[in-house]
């Protein structure tokens, strides 16, 4: 029952079906049954089947065409439009930027309306039907000339899947690419996850791990590379891959990788174009370099630019590919001791003096805080200092430090932190997304990646809950302005039916989600305690996130507690930020609760603008979170009957061990503050279990 994900087009009730006009025709303005404006006329008659229970026939050459009678569904590129009987008005249609769409409908006679489905590309058409659809199933009305425009260009997914088959981060099974060292024969449910995606508007993903793997490019593995853009190419997602540094060695018998050696430019060189005869189309190379133990330029003495583009200048002779160059560079044997030492300075350190040394095919790939993915962070600082190398900005579906898929954790209120964070460049108005969108510094192409871990578990990420975060992930590269109450709304109504009661509960319990999340796992900016050490990353640990090399610390003693990254006596790291931000990051009077321990070292004393102490927060805070997912399995139980019983049993499963695992969080992190504090819980709570 998960693998339709949002795209279930359950049959709507016979009194709307009798509203809708009785479509006999779909006319694809395509010639090429695997071209994206076909797929959507696929799609199309798939879904007024299920939904309408009509039987629609398609339509695509001229003579078939002419004889199409009204009402029907016309869809295409407003090229098509133009090159075909069907006119339009294209001069009163607004323009439309790279893969956007426009709705509308053509009066036949009184009773008599067709639809008319257009694409500023084949893709944009495609996004056009899928809006027709989701419009249907949740019987909103049919817009009149209705245009939608994505905000950015790219707008894409980076799978963290080996070889092997295994995920890293994944929490849903093995890979549904690749499988013992191969790309897998099946490729199935490659392309239902191509569908999911072109239904929300992405448009890319990089098919392998960052951790990525010489084999990558062996000769069996490219021919497997072009399968998978074959199947993907229909829904108009472009694949890339993830590059090992160290392949000219490791595959290649080179004695170096050294980005300069004319050999290993050679070597780069013909392998891309080896790469680009299977997958014509190629987005581009993901590079994760010098980073978590990885090889890269620096191991050859060579700067970032110089590892960058070698990349870059392989790929352009063959179209328009991009090299994604990840800013997650850092030293991860980082010592302790030295107060000054701060993991959170590394990218802006490491890419400083870097903005003009880049071809202009190369993206810096930054996550969206200068950590980790942590329940709450400030935004990257290197977010703003490049001007003329465009980003890609980082986000992580697969909840890695949130829960992973055992814990629903709705992401959107987290992302809006990033996205709507003011950066002040130059003391002017920059918020977050209008850097990535590219309008602040007129960059053409930039936009988002987030690391999805899908498997082949029939839920996809191993919860039916948390694919409203992927859902949500392709509404926001679209319109990050999106609101999150409707966007959990809309999924809630396609996945699980337009019920009030399915949809309130469902909005409620996720919009309560993170709140309670960061509440039992880490608050006032001190991350998320959990198990730094083993590496798992899950379940708490605050113990872990002192005295190891990662450079995820809380600098937690018997008095004091919290990271100082001012520039007067900490990291400086505050003082990466534009000179607004950094003045409100320096001084702890004008930094916000939540980003308090983040910035400042204070006694567990300090007290909050709430009026509260720092440790008394913890214990409230702790017992709020744990109290809220006490609900959660509460609040599901109103959905038995309202939903099938096998996703109804598989969700309410999940909380009640969310519900479970929130006491365990609350406990264990107020018993360790107590007992390296001595200070009590004002309401008595804590240290008498
Ligand atoms: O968050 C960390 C993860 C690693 C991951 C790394 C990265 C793929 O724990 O598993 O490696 O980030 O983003 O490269």
């Amino acid at each position: 029952t998960g693998l339709q994900g949002w795209l279930r087009y359950a049959p709507l009730p016979a009194e709307i079906i009798s509203h809708h006009p009785s479509f006999s025709h779909i006319v694809a303005l395509s010639r090429s049954e695997t071209s994206p404006v076909y797929t959507a006329a696929k799609e199309l008659q798939d879904g007024l089947k299920k939904l309408l229970n009509l039987n629609v026939n398609i339509v695509k050459t001229p003579a078939e065409i002419a004889k199409v009678p009204s009402p029907k569904i016309v869809i295409g590129t407003f090229d098509s439009f133009s090159l075909s009987d069907e006119k339009i008005e294209i001069d009163r249609i607004p323009d439309l930027k790279e893969d956007g769409h426009w709705l509308s409908t053509r009066k036949i006679d009184s009773s008599t309306t067709d639809v008319l489905i257009a694409g500023q590309n084949e893709r944009g058409a495609l996004y056009g039907a899928f809006e027709f659809l989701m419009l249907l199933v949740q019987n909103k009305p049919y817009p009149e000339g209705h245009t939608s425009s994505p905000h950015a260009p790219i707008r894409w997914i980076n799978q963290w899947d080996n070889l092997d088959g295994t995920i890293e981060r994944g929490y849903a099974g093995p890979s549904i690419f690749f499988k013992d060292g191969a790309v897998m024969d099946d490729l199935t449910r490659v392309a239902q996850y191509a569908r999911l995606m072109a239904s929300v508007g992405l448009n890319g993903i990089i098919v392998n791990n960052v951790n990525s793997h010489c084999n990558l490019l062996n000769p069996i593995n490219m021919k497997g590379l072009g399968r998978i853009a074959d199947v993907m190419r229909p829904w108009g997602v472009r694949i890339g891959v993830a590059l090992y540094f160290d392949t000219p060695k490791d595959l290649g018998g080179l004695p170096t990788s050294d980005p300069l050696n004319p050999d290993v430019v050679a070597y780069w060189n013909d392998l891309t174009t080896q790469l680009y005869r299977n997958v014509p189309d190629l987005l581009g190379y993901l590079i994760k370099a010098n980073s978590e133990g990885q090889p890269g330029p620096l191991t050859y003495g060579r700067t970032l630019a110089d590892g960058a583009n070698l990349f870059a200048r392989a790929l352009k002779p063959h179209g328009d590919g991009v090299v994604m160059y990840r800013a997650f560079v850092y030293n991860h044997h980082l010592d302790e001791s030295d107060l000054k030492n701060d993991r959170a300075n590394a990218a802006v350190e490491f890419f400083d003096g870097l903005d003009d040394e880049f071809e202009d095919n190369v993206l810096v790939q930054i996550k969206y805080g200068p950590i980790d993915f942590q329940v709450r962070e400030p935004p990257s600082p290197l977010l703003s200092r490049l001007r003329r190398t465009p980003i890609i900005l980082e986000f992580q579906v697969c909840q890695e430090y949130l829960g992973q898929q055992s814990h629903l954790v709705y992401l959107p209120p987290l992302w809006r932190t990033i996205l709507d964070f003011d950066l002040r460049i130059d003391g002017t108005p920059s918020c977050v997304r209008d850097v990535v969108s590219g309008n602040k510094f007129g960059w053409k192409r930039s936009g988002y990646a987030a690391v999805v871990t899908v498997g082949q578990d029939s839920t996809w990420l191993g919860s039916h809950l948390a694919m409203s975060n992927l859902y949500a992930y392709g509404r926001y590269c679209w319109d990050p302005l999106s609101d999150e109450v409707a966007v959990i709304q809309d999924w809630t109504r396609l996945t699980f039916g337009s019920h009030p009661t399915i949809v309130d509960t469902i909005t409620k319990i996720s919009m309560e989600s993170w709140p309670a999340y960061e509440n039992y796992s880490g608050n006032l900016g001190i991350q998320t305690l959990c198990d730094i050490v083993k590496h798992c990353h899950y379940g708490p640990s605050p113990a872990a996130m002192d005295g190891n090399g990662w450079g995820q610390w809380t600098r937690a003693d018997a008095h004091a507690i919290g990271m100082d990254r001012t520039v007067a006596t900490g990291t400086g790291n505050a003082g990466q930020y534009p000179p607004e931000v950094a003045a409100m990051f320096e001084d702890i009077k004008t930094t916000p609760d939540d980003l308090l321990l983040w910035f400042h070292h204070v006694p567990y004393t300090y007290q909050l603008k709430s009026g509260k102490t720092v440790i008394q927060h913890f214990y409230d805070a702790h017992y709020e979170g744990a109290k809220a997912a006490q609900t959660f399995p509460i609040q599901w139980q109103a959905l038995r009957g309202l939903i099938d019983e096998n996703r109804f049993q598989h969700t309410a499963l999940r909380l009640t061990y969310q519900a479970g695992h929130s006491i365990v969080w609350r406990d264990s992190i107020n018993n360790f503050y107590h007992a390296k504090c001595g200070i009590p819980d004002e309401q008595g709570r804590v240290g008498n279990h």
